[in-house]
């Protein structure tokens, strides 16, 4: 047995953490099956070598988010955790961490928050800057810092820190984040410090009305640096007067907008520092992990356009800035602007970026130069070059950028399409994590909308490991919430519209799926007032029958069944979708409030969902059953809330696939069906039609923009045409996650992977058997440790091997078996006969006549079957027809054309055994 991956609040050996019961989790591997955690002991010593907690044996299985409860933690104090950990196999192990303590109490920070004052308004960035000595041997140095605006910090020339977009996006009247960096190496005798702040979200342009000064009108700097001497000594070097400031190379930057950048000769002006009035109660230690560039991408071609334009291609849709190397001339001035894609010409086609005009621009200074914007971010897959006449691909890099979450889970198949898909939806995932959890990372919008990141939470904590940056992003949706007016649309909140159904869930539905996936307990403890005031709110604006039906919806938002009347809500009734999550988001709360202890909430809620959920029977029901909207959402959320009476689910599922069918087997669902039909179809015995509409290849469907060439998720299902032209909304996204989140179907339905109990610790191994899909294989690393479920199903046979991590329990369905194996960790491989063959055979009375000749027999064979047949005069017209409409036309060669069909499927399958 052995421990690894030790965590402190998921992190592995924090600096500047601010809580004072820090949480530690450890992993255990073992070669032994059934293996378990039976005690562990803890012991935690300060730098001094002085125990301050030895939380003796204690008998537990708990390896996660054991809470710290020694001795009152000190503040900038490095400790060091030792655990040890015995298994039911009488085996022992050790691991150890450490993590350093920051600033308890904001009301220590002593600096003041300045502001550059300049004798005219500026749009060049700020760069302060202060130069100071050291005393002596410094033995351990911390920079605290933060900002109105974004900002970069260089101590003597050299970055303190590759974070980007610092402090990130929050809700600034009431919190504000700051970073904590090492930067002992980078201090000599005598020091200067240089930051440099821009607009960023705090003063830049914001939102489809691109507002500047969303949260004031002057930027501001706020620093402290602690240095602790070798002899002891302290000093504090922070913010305040003394400071200086002047304009420097970066001449304007906007998020929306881009960067200018002048490296040549430009005006560099002083100014003066004043103080702002500042509130240091908003700060708070960095929550989540910083936004990085997590990945290079050196352009992979030149395009010329035919209208003339000069582009780089990168190959994929990223977000983050492009990187140029060159040496021009002095005071060249160099232009990149950003798009996502060419139109059907080839051309190159920004209108998807709205008003947001994403140039950077850079005005070079005659030698080798490696120039990058600093505070701004454009989602694109294209640049077009302006002002350079020679260049090459590999001159230009594409920098990925978003917040540095960890990859935790695949999903992979045997079908490419649906690989592409997976990874599709993993680069809506980056490209949209940027801080908070975005729409969209490329238009005048990039808002935390509530409802794409609920629909999402699930498929994005699979992939990734989303647990501190969703408890980050709830504080700031918590902190813009309350009884009165409910919860944001977007958060942060720049938009002042409140309580949507499906969009207001997130106050529920994120911290719920947060404890579901990682076991953390403390998400719903820290939400619970956010939760049920939601669904007091909800519960306060019903009618005397105690449904919900008054004021805005976003329905189902983006969903085709009513798009000809160009309404983006859906053709389900909006109040039914408030309704059905309202019960929805009452039971997550009643569970909640059963985890929590708090019985009389429990109680309360119990009673309101049993009301509420009598008066939606009523409402939205008929006698036999019938829904009042037969969409296929209405039915979708019936089924997968549980909603429709037990005796009427039959009916209700058979309205759904009757709608289905009635739709030649494809979705029509929006925003808020489509996380849930394949699984309402799948868990109620219809998972063949769940697998047939989500292998459609034409519109609309998922992998109609596969075949399309995207390489992200798409906005609208037809955002693009077959024909290359776009959907002409003006809102019409190449990168917008919320469809992604059929993510969550293919792994918990497809590879079969769900939770029992919270964080894993025990699981539902269930693959299901998919047409088309012989081969599925799926990673997920747990807060346990690694779990692996791949399932094949060919030849004949079906394999499945499974890996369960020690100190967790898995229940296996094999798939065509019917009992259930109950196994504790270990890895586990079965092998058995089936008659099941997933294959899709190439040929269907879809193929086209030159399809079916394509195949070596198929000549034969008509001949043989019917002579003369290929030589008629007609038949060349016939060549590009489907078979169904060749039978159209002649009914009485069916039985021909399944024979030949059949033949040709046969000699295939032979061919591949
Ligand atoms: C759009 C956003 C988002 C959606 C809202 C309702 O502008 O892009 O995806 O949630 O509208």
């Amino acid at each position: 047995m052995r421990l690894f991956d030790f965590r402190t609040e998921y992190r592995e050996n924090p600096l500047g953490l601010a809580t004072k019961h820090p949480r530690f989790s450890w992993k255990i591997a073992s070669d032994e099956n059934d293996t378990v955690q039976t005690s562990y002991r803890i012991l935690v010593t300060d730098q001094r070598g002085r125990e301050t907690w030895n939380s003796g044996p204690v008998q537990s299985d708990q390896s996660i988010l054991v809470p710290y409860e020694g001795d009152p933690l000190e503040e900038e104090t490095i400790y060091r955790i030792q655990v040890f950990v015995s298994d039911n196999h009488g085996k022992e192990a050790s691991i150890e961490g450490s993590f350093e303590t920051g600033i308890f109490d904001a009301h220590h920070f002593v600096a003041k928050m300045i502001c550059p004052d300049f004798p005219s308004p500026q749009e060049a960035c700020p760069v302060f800057s202060h130069s100071f000595s050291l005393r002596q041997r410094v033995s351990r140095a911390r920079l605290y810092i933060t900002a109105h605006g974004v900002y970069e910090a260089a101590i003597n020339g050299s970055a303190v820190s590759d974070c980007r977009m610092a402090p990130g996006w929050t809700n600034y009247r009431k919190r504000l984040q700051y970073q904590i960096y090492d930067v002992t190496n980078l201090l000599g005798d005598t020091n200067q410090i240089q930051v440099t702040v821009a607009n960023g979200w705090y003063k830049g342009i914001l939102g489809f009305y691109c507002q500047p000064n969303q949260y004031g009108d002057q930027l501001g700097l706020f620093a402290e640096l602690h240095l602790q001497y070798e002899n002891g000594d302290k000093e504090v070097i922070a913010t305040d007067e003394n400071w200086t400031v002047r304009t420097g190379q970066i001449r304007c930057s906007e998020i929306y907008m881009g960067e200018t950048i002048d490296t040549d000769s430009p005006e560099i002006l002083e100014g003066s520092i004043s103080t702002k009035n500042f509130d240091s109660s908003v700060l708070t230690a960095q929550e989540d992990e910083p936004v990085r560039i997590t990945e290079r991408i050196v352009g992979i071609r030149k395009i010329t356009t035919p209208r003339a334009e000069s582009l780089i291609d990168f190959g994929q849709i990223v977000t983050g800035v492009v990187e140029l190397h060159v040496k021009a001339s002095r005071g060249q001035v160099i232009r990149l602007r950003h798009a996502e894609v060419l139109d059907k010409d080839g051309n190159f086609y920004p209108d998807t970026l709205r008003q947001a005009k994403s140039i950077d621009t850079f005005i070079c200074n005659g030698q080798e130069q490696v120039l990058r914007p600093h505070f701004t971010f454009h989602g694109f897959r294209y640049i077009c070059v302006e002002g350079l006449d020679h260049f090459e691909p590999d001159q230009f890099i594409a920098c990925v950028t978003h917040t540095d979450l960890e990859k935790t889970g695949d999903f992979r198949c045997s079908a490419p399409k649906v690989n592409q898909l997976q990874q599709n939806i993993s680069w809506s995932q980056r490209d949209n994590f940027l801080d908070i959890p975005t729409d969209c990372p490329q238009r005048d919008e990039r808002l935390g909308w509530t409802g794409d990141a609920q629909v999402f939470s699930w498929t994005a904590s699979f992939n990734r490991n989303t647990a501190l940056f969703y408890s980050k992003w709830m504080r700031d949706v918590a902190s813009e919430s309350s009884l009165e007016k409910g919860v944001p649309h977007v958060v942060p909140d720049i938009l002042q519209s409140y309580s949507a159904s499906a969009w207001s869930d997130v106050a529920v539905i994120l911290p719920w799926v947060v404890y579901q996936i990682y076991g953390d307990e403390g998400i719903l403890k820290e939400n619970w007032t956010c939760m049920h005031e939601w669904v007091d709110y909800i519960s306060n604006h019903c009618n005397d029958r105690g449904l919900w039906q008054t004021g805005f919806q976003y329905g189902d938002w983006l969903a085709l069944d009513k798009e000809e009347s160009a309404d983006r809500t859906g053709a389900t009734d909006p109040y039914f979708i408030a309704n059905a999550y309202f019960l929805y988001v009452t039971d997550l709360t009643i569970q909640t409030a059963d985890i929590l202890g708090h019985r009389d909430a429990g109680a309360k809620y119990r009673k309101l969902y049993q009301k509420t959920l009598l008066a939606f029977q009523d409402e939205y029901y008929s006698n036999t059953g019938r829904i009042v909207s037969e969409t296929q959402t209405a039915a979708v959320l019936s089924l997968y809330f549980n909603l429709a009476r037990s005796q009427d689910r039959d009916r209700v599922l058979r309205t759904l696939i009757s709608n289905i069918e009635r739709h030649k087997n494809h979705l029509s669902t929006g925003f808020v069906g489509t996380p849930y039909l394949c699984h309402a179809l799948s868990e109620n015995g219809a998972h063949d039609t769940a697998v047939s509409l989500f292998l459609k290849e034409d519109y609309p469907s998922w992998l109609y923009a596969v075949n399309m060439g995207a390489t992200t998720i798409w906005e609208r299902w037809n955002s693009i045409h077959p024909d290359g032209s776009f959907d002409e909304s003006g809102m019409n996204s190449l990168n917008h996650y919320a469809y992604g989140s059929i993510g969550d179907w293919l792994y918990r339905k497809v590879a079969g992977l769900s939770q029992i109990e919270p964080g894993y610790k025990s699981f539902l191994v269930r693959p299901m058997l998919t047409k088309g899909l012989e081969e599925t294989s799926l990673h997920f690393d747990s807060v346990y440790g690694p779990i692996v479920i791949e399932n094949s199903c060919k030849l004949g046979k079906i394999r499945l091997h499974v890996e369960v991590p020690p100190n967790t329990h898995a229940q296996i369905h094999l798939p065509e078996k019917e009992e259930i194996l109950k196994v504790g960790s270990g890895v586990y491989d079965y092998e058995y006969e089936t008659k099941t063959d997933l294959s899709i055979p190439r040929y269907s009375s879809d193929s086209t006549l030159a399809e079916l000749l394509a195949h070596p027999l198929a000549k034969e064979l008509f001949e043989q079957m019917a002579p003369g047949m290929l030589d008629g005069p007609m038949i060349q017209f016939a060549y590009q027809m489907s078979v169904t409409d060749m039978l159209g036309s002649a009914p009485e060669a069916r039985p021909l054309f399944e024979t030949i069909i059949e033949a040709l499927n046969r000699s295939d399958q032979e061919n591949q055994s």
